[in-house]
């Protein structure tokens, strides 16, 4: 399977810059498992102040993010490459985001690329959504300033699923594994010392036993709760 392509509008792409640089990400990214191409939506705003919201019609707080410069970045964005791609924009309305709906993404339509349309202020114009957007995605039931934190932990949870991606191919396997038994859950897990400050790490993971292990492990998976 090839990686994957994710195009990302946003006011802020520095809010990326880290994210794109550290750990998994940045050696996914340097590999080329993942390629995340960053488009800031002011650059195309027609406006000679390269305004990008307003005032939103009917009144209340804060700002609306204007139709033309996002119609403008989500069609130019499209036409970069051939394959198909999903616009996905993160808002606290969308769909939650589950393991069960990662693997999905990366396994059963393998996908290859989502534009991901991150809002900011009090949203977008409401006409974006209805021509443009084909899902909207939710990564947990809270409000944030803006779509760039719910884009980077999509592209995490994505990312990690991709072959290559993890150093060792089966912890992502593993995990998921767990998953599908229930909510997510996860057996503990001890490294050096086998002591430390007299806490002791349970003897049977220093036997070298693994079917005792396995059994252990099982046996203190910790359920996710609300
Ligand atoms: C996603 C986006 C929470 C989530 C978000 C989430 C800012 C959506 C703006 C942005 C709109 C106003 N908050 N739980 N906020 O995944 O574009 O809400």
């Amino acid at each position: 399977m090839r990686g994957m392509r994710f195009d990302v509008l946003t006011l802020f792409p520095e809010a990326f810059q880290s994210f794109l640089t550290t750990s998994i990400i940045g050696r996914a990214v340097a590999a080329g498992h993942i390629e995340v191409v960053l488009h800031d939506i002011r650059d195309y705003s027609t406006d000679k102040h390269r305004k990008v919201d307003d005032v939103p019609y009917g009144g209340g707080a804060g700002m609306v993010i204007l139709c033309q410069p996002l119609f403008a970045a989500i069609e130019a964005v499209k036409a970069l490459a051939d394959d198909h791609a999903p616009v996905i924009y993160l808002t606290p309305q969308g769909l939650a985001l589950t393991q069960q709906r990662c693997e999905e993404y990366v396994e059963q339509r393998q996908l290859q690329r989502m534009i991901l349309l991150c809002g900011h202020y009090e949203g977008i114009d409401e006409r974006v959504r209805e021509a443009l957007v084909d899902e909207e995605l939710r990564i947990g039931d809270y409000v944030l300033s803006g779509g760039e934190l719910p884009a980077q932990v999509l592209m995490d949870s994505l990312a990690r699923l991709v072959p290559g991606v993890l150093g060792n191919d089966a912890s992502a396997k593993e995990e998921s594994f767990s998953l599908a038994l229930g909510r997510a859950q996860e057996y503990p897990h001890y490294t050096r010392p086998a002591e430390y400050q007299g806490m002791r790490v349970p003897e049977v993971l220093l036997s070298g036993h693994h079917a005792e292990i396995t059994a252990w492990r099982l046996a203190h998976v910790r359920q996710g709760r609300d």
